[in-house]
């Protein structure tokens, strides 16, 4: 027997945490998967999920050879085929309906993989040459993140590793614990060394119980509360006026406004006590450094985008940003210097102007018959269960005159729609090179073992349907190390060195914005946005209401959420089988007046619906859930659920304020026993 070899790698997974690696390869196959101990963020530690990497990619279910579809769509029934085959049929129908109008044909990807390579470069480089429709890229974070760019000047704020050092942290809009592990452990050290930790979420998590506070404020109230915390900040004078001065823009009609939202006003949007309001904004007024924790959930509304441009105003107020440990992040990743333009280039657009299309509003695209998709190309991505409005995206899927290439590790929901089901390696089987969400280190990813059956990586699918389509330029030769090469430009980072540790760290400043030098247009934290004022938008941060907002039906009384299940990710690891024997089966978790009110016990099977549709599941009677909210622990597969459908069967097209961002947390439904 051969010696057993180390091979360093990264956590591919939509998560802020982006972990370093090692994979222990014995006899070609992979016997252990390890934190990295050396990086200081990884710490030696994984997640439940991913330290079950090698039981995915190892999976029974694994694609392991091209597929064509036999059955009826949707049927899932397919028969294998050669990989030539499969590449011939699929680039004989792109090029037909390219000749002739090129914008039909669509690609839909998300984050599957956050890796550069196999995730944008390759891919886009085939699109962009196709001239195919574009994607806005909105299922996640576009509500947050072009708020952090309209406010802060882009997807930056404090180094994660600084919290540790906080007396005061507000967790908001994240159940740490189950998506932010690596986060978690420098919030525990700060409450150890004496800091207060608040944490800002509708339902009680397990985050919130371990909090010296929670707020359980109704879903897309977070402006009201922020604009409430500041009012109290001016009206006490709990405010840095020469930060104010020096380094922030729109202070006067800033003030303004938020003299409009005593605390009682907030209070009653946000449904909590006054004197809980009037207690936060003391303690973040008076207490130094205090940092905020924003994360993703609390966009997911209406309002989102203006949400998260009050909180971002808050660290400016009180001065927060002069020390390390104070401020705020929602993402790290506007930090990184990524050379894009290098690895997907635009320019072989050559001048033409396709249509994009939103992918938050799927459902809508596939059906509109004025300007059609005739062919969807998807990858790293399950729109069938993660995109709202399910009802809709299924109807649009299943359309026979749509020609449908799957590129994926197993067969999920969409898988079932293929017309052709292309097998995918995994993280263990690829090159990549990763930045983070939350922390400010570049990953590279060497494959461990040689891919399973005939699964071949995302950028070779594309060289090879470049290849077939007769795309000559050299780009399209490029392989995958090469790719992970080309992401930063020279003397950004050491390549060589990064290949040796698996990790580079980037060179930034402790604290960025302690004088000021916002990446803004201004130069300032911009309170008073005149990008926002010309685009006809509010120029300052307001509570904007839900589109459903919490009461405003007596059909649909109760507000769903449907926050991540700590075992999955999104939906992925939903068919590992240990992963999905924790989290059991599809849950609505319900307080004990809703659920006493409409004659439902713990453990019951119910219905929950409203106009967009109507999904069965077991009701939990917890104490996790408020009076007048309900939780959907996402994302479960379609056809693992009781009736084959998910949450999204009830969730809304609607877009959130700024940035075009799904509105899946901004939703009323109504519950009776099924
Ligand atoms: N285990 C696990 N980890 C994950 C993920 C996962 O699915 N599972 N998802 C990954 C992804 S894709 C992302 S984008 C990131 C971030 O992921 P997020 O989806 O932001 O995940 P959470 O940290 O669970 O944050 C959601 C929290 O916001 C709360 N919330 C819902 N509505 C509101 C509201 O209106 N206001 C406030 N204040 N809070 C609200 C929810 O109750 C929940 O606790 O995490 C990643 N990490
Ligand atoms: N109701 C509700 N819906 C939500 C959310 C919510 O909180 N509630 N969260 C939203 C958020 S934040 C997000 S980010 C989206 C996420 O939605 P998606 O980006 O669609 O994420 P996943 O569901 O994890 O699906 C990713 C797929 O990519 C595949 N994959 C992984 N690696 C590779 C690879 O290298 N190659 C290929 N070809 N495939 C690969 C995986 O097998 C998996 O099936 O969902 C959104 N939907
Ligand atoms: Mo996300």
């Amino acid at each position: 027997m051969n010696s057993p070899t180390q091979v360093l790698g990264a956590c591919p997974h939509d998560c802020p945490d982006t972990c370093s690696f090692v994979t222990t390869v014995q006899e070609g196959r992979a016997v252990k998967l390890q934190g990295n101990p050396e990086h200081a963020h990884t710490a030696g530690a994984l997640c439940t999920k991913v330290s079950r990497y090698i039981e995915r990619n190892d999976h029974p279910e694994r694609l392991l050879s091209p597929m064509k579809r036999v059955g009826p769509k949707g049927s899932g029934r397919f028969e294998a085929v050669s990989w030539d085959a499969a590449l011939d049929d699929i680039a004989a129908r792109l090029n037909a309906l390219a000749n002739d109008r090129p914008e039909a044909i669509l690609p839909y990807s998300y984050a599957g993989t956050m890796g550069l390579v196999q995730g944008e470069s390759m891919d886009r480089r085939f699109f962009h040459k196709l001239g195919a429709s574009l994607l806005d890229r909105t299922i996640c974070s576009t509500a947050g993140g072009e708020a952090m760019t309209y406010t802060l000047g882009g997807k930056v704020g404090m180094r994660m590793q600084f919290f540790a050092e906080a007396k005061l942290i507000l967790i908001w809009g994240s159940n740490s614990i189950a998506s932010n592990l690596h986060f978690w452990r420098h919030a525990q050290a700060a409450k150890r060394a004496g800091a207060r930790l608040v944490c800002i979420d509708p339902r009680r998590t397990e985050t919130a119980d371990k909090c010296d506070e929670h707020v359980a404020l109704l879903p897309g109230t977070d402006a009201a509360l922020a604009l409430a915390l500041m009012h109290e900040l001016i009206v006490h004078d709990w405010l840095d006026h020469d930060y104010i001065a020096q380094h922030t823009l729109g202070w006067e009609p800033l003030r303004a406004r938020a003299l409009q939202w005593p605390p009682a006003r907030a209070a009653a949007v946000c449904g909590v006590p006054e004197a809980q309001i009037v207690d936060l904004a003391r303690a973040y007024g008076t207490t130094r450094p205090a940092a905020i924790r924003l994360n993703y959930g609390m966009q997911r509304v209406h309002g989102g985008g203006n949400a998260a441009r009050a909180i971002a105003c808050l660290p400016a107020l009180v001065g927060a940003w002069r020390e390390r440990a104070g401020g705020l992040l929602l993402s790290s990743s506007g930090l990184f210097p990524v050379d894009r333009a290098a690895l997907q280039r635009p320019d072989l657009l050559a001048g033409r102007r396709p249509r994009t299309i939103n992918m938050s509003t799927i459902g809508d695209a596939l059906l509109d018959r004025a300007n059609p998709v005739d062919a969807i190309v998807v990858y790293n991505s399950n729109p069938v269960a993660v995109a709202p409005d399910s009802g809709k995206v299924v109807a649009g899927f299943a359309r026979e005159d749509l020609f449908t290439v799957v590129l994926e590790q197993f067969q999920t929901d969409t898988a079932d729609y293929a017309d052709y089901l292309l097998p995918a390696t995994t993280q263990l089987e690829h090159w990549d090179i990763h930045t983070s969400y939350g922390h400010t280190d570049v990953l590279l990813n060497r494959p461990a073992v040689a891919p399973r059956g005939e699964a071949r990586s995302n950028a070779w699918v594309f060289r090879a349907l470049a290849r077939r389509m007769g795309f000559d330029d050299p780009c399209f030769a490029d392989d995958d190390e090469a790719l992970c090469r080309s992401a930063f430009a020279p003397g950004v980072i050491d390549f060589e060195a990064l290949a040796v540790r698996g990790f580079a760290t980037l060179p930034l400043p402790d604290a960025p914005y302690a004088g000021g030098a916002f990446p803004t247009p201004s130069g300032r934290c911009e309170f008073f946005s005149a990008r926002l004022a010309a685009m006809g938008q509010d120029g300052l941060p307001d509570h904007v209401p839900n589109h459903e907002p919490a009461g405003s039906s007596t059909a649909f009384p109760l507000a769903m959420i449907s926050p991540p299940a700590r075992n999955f990710l999104n939906s992925s690891f939903v068919n590992v089988k240990s992963l999905r024997a924790i989290e059991g089966e599809p849950l609505l978790e319900i307080h004990e007046s809703d659920a006493a009110a409409r004659g439902i016990v713990d453990g019951a099977m119910v219905r929950v619906f409203n106009r967009r549709g109507e999904h069965r599941c077991r009701a939990e009677v917890s104490r996790r859930a408020r009076p007048g909210v309900v939780h959907g622990l996402g994302i479960w597969w379609r056809k693992l659920g009781v009736d084959g459908t998910n949450v999204n069967q009830l969730t809304s097209q609607r877009l959130t304020d700024i940035g075009r961002g799904p509105t899946f947390y901004d939703c009323l439904v109504e519950v009776a026993p099924a």
